[in-house]
């Protein structure tokens, strides 16, 4: 694991396909590291601020008009530099630790591996973006899309992207893992299929580790 300093506060990210348990991931995470002491930040991806939040309402409502791929892309970049600048630097130079719900690793999963924009355009974005700050730590929670479309098929409608068909989520999945397999250092990957207590189980000797080398 990791290349960060002990005492200097953690930008950790949670990603994972349409019902993957991210959210449910993430509340459990948040309640053991301030068990631990530790000050937490949580937000989410897209959005975390009120111009962010705004571009998502574009991205997720389904509409009339179709989102051209790079409309799509460029407005989840739009959103993230405003999230960067307004909360995860912020909140990193006042000493808390970040959690977010999706980053970059999504960018790459869903508009490269479910659109097939080339990774290259997206790199050079990320790095227009984000200059040098990367997540210490990212969760990938991996299950097959069908079993995590299942889980959300109670809610009461799907939004624009989770309305795709099966075969983009397979795309996603397989590029979230390439990634992973790409950053062994940075990722930690949680089959998500399992029980909740095994994946419960699994967060909570993460946050045991983390605090024993970083506290
Ligand atoms: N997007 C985002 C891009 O295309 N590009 C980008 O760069 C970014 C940042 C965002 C959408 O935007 C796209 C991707 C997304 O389509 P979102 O709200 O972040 O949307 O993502 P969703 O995947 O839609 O979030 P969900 O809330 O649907 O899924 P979660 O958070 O993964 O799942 P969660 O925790 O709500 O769990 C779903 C259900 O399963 C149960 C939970 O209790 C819940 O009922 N559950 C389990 N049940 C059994 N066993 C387990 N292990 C379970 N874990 C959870």
């Amino acid at each position: 694991m990791s290349h960060s300093l002990p005492n200097k506060p953690l930008f950790i990210t949670l990603e994972g396909g349409e019902g993957a348990g991210k959210s449910t991931a993430m509340r459990y995470l948040q309640q053991q590291l301030t068990r631990a002491g530790i000050d937490v930040l949580t937000t989410r991806e897209p959005g975390g601020t009120v111009i962010a939040e705004q571009i998502r309402q574009i991205l997720l409502q389904k509409q009339d008009e179709p989102l051209t791929i790079a409309t799509e892309l460029l407005l989840v970049f739009a959103a993230r530099s405003q999230h960067i600048a307004e909360v995860i630097r912020p909140a990193l130079a006042r000493g808390q630790w970040v959690l977010c719900d999706r980053f970059t690793d999504a960018t790459f999963a869903y508009q490269g591996g479910g659109r097939g924009v080339p990774l290259s355009i997206i790199a050079t974005l990320e790095q227009l973006v984000q200059q040098d700050l990367q997540p210490d730590y990212t969760l990938l929670l991996d299950a097959p899309p069908s079993l995590g479309m299942k889980r959300i098929q109670r809610r009461a409608a799907l939004d624009r992207i989770e309305a795709e068909q099966l075969a983009f989520f397979e795309r996603v999945r397989q590029a979230y893992l390439l990634r992973a397999k790409q950053a062994p250092e940075r990722f930690v990957v949680i089959n998500s299929a399992k029980p909740l207590s095994e994946v419960k189980r699994q967060l909570a000797a993460l946050v045991t580790q983390l605090s024993e080398k970083y506290l």
